[in-house]
């Protein structure tokens, strides 16, 4: 005889079954999946050396024909979402290289991309028509929606970082890439549209800084979008001005978890230069140590200059020049200058998308030690 105890968990094991079969799960057995009580990063932070990535780049440059690949990128992949080709869970980071003379085509997406320039001159990215010359530390945005291809008209090859929120994108289902563009040229004799590889430039040299690269003051006339609402016209913030700004604010005594950090703005809104994601530059003085602190936004980072190390949790990231790396959400984290001379980062955050979905929370440690 069965007691009414032993049926009931009899039935509990084909309940599960029979959910199963309806495409149904019982929430008793998945509910310590769903509730977690904090975040559960899957993503590891990580660095990414200049001195392994560079030889592999500069042999690609002979090995990969840019015809077939249209993007000669090496992307980072994170050890916690391996075999995807991504830095963190909303953010893709690669280095791309370009030979003198190559021409990468015209395409656009609804991934928002960013490129930082770290090596040679003469490259550029036409960003819908407005051709966009790059030096060391420029920050060269590509918003969502805008055409744009890249170059080199330089006499060595150039190296950039590309960042775009492309998981973010593709996790909503909402990644669409375009290739098929058309121009009406001067000498088409039907005046129909003709398809191109690359954009004619439409837009005087610096159009975009000329407009919106004075802080403070902002052209009454103008465009005010460039691709679609939500992102930034100035579509290149010069490194000498980010590295400029920094100069300035050095003796103040700055964000105690951050050092000298600045925010890449929207000069119309004064907001994030893409909706999604935000671009910082700080500098982190001489044997600087900043205090550790958490937030549920996660982080890619780029070094411009100097040394140091991060520290994640338990795990200490050791960067130096033009090194990749990044700081999971809700991660403890803390900076510090290892170096006697200055040190800048770049970084790219997702704390835009939690700000605007009302999920963004921080947290500052007890003391001036990470671990
Ligand atoms: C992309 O569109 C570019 O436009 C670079 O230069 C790297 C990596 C993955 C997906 C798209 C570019 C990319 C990318």
């Amino acid at each position: 005889m069965t007691t009414g105890n032993q049926s009931a968990i009899e039935d509990q094991a084909r309940l599960s079954e029979e959910a199963a079969a309806l495409n149904m799960v019982a929430f008793w057995d998945v509910r310590g999946d769903i509730e977690p009580t904090e975040p559960r990063p899957r993503v590891h932070p990580h660095v990414w050396k200049w001195n392994e990535v560079a030889p592999r780049l500069h042999r690609s440059a002979h090995a990969i024909p840019l015809e077939s690949a249209e993007r000669r990128a090496l992307l980072c992949s994170n050890p916690g979402l391996s075999p995807k080709p991504y830095m963190t869970d909303t953010i893709l980071a690669a280095y791309s290289l370009y030979n003198p003379g190559e021409q990468a085509p015209v395409h656009r997406h609804t991934p928002s991309a960013s490129r930082f320039l770290l090596e040679g001159a003469g490259g550029f990215t036409t960003v819908d028509g407005e051709k966009c010359m790059m030096r060391r530390g420029d920050v060269i945005l590509t918003p969502n929606g805008t055409w744009h291809d890249h170059g080199n008209d330089g006499d060595e090859p150039i190296v950039w970082m590309d960042v775009l929120d492309l998981p973010l994108v593709e996790s909503l289902n909402n990644s669409i890439f375009e290739f098929d563009y058309r121009e009406t040229e001067s000498q088409s004799n039907t005046g129909e549209p003709l398809q191109r590889a690359t954009q004619q430039i439409r837009y005087p040299e610096d159009h975009s800084t000329q407009l919106y690269g004075q802080g403070g003051m902002v052209p009454l006339f103008g465009d005010k979008v460039r691709g679609r609402p939500g992102a930034s016209p100035m579509l290149i913030y010069r490194g000498a001005d980010i590295r400029a700004q920094l100069a300035r604010l050095r003796d103040y005594p700055a964000d105690p978890h951050d050092g000298v950090i600045i925010e890449l703005v929207d000069p119309v809104t004064g907001g994030p230069v893409m909706s999604t994601l935000s671009y910082r530059a700080q500098l982190l003085r001489p044997g600087e140590r900043t205090r550790t602190h958490r937030h549920t936004a996660s982080t890619i980072y780029c070094v411009i200059e100097g040394g140091g190390v991060t520290r994640v949790n338990d795990t200490t990231l050791h960067w130096e020049r033009n090194d990749a790396f990044c700081v999971p959400g809700w991660a403890w984290h803390s900076f510090q200058n290892t170096t006697p001379d200055d040190s800048v980062l770049y970084s790219v955050t997702d704390a835009p998308t939690l700000v605007k979905l009302g999920l963004y929370r921080e947290e500052a440690g007890a003391s001036a030690d990470a671990s």
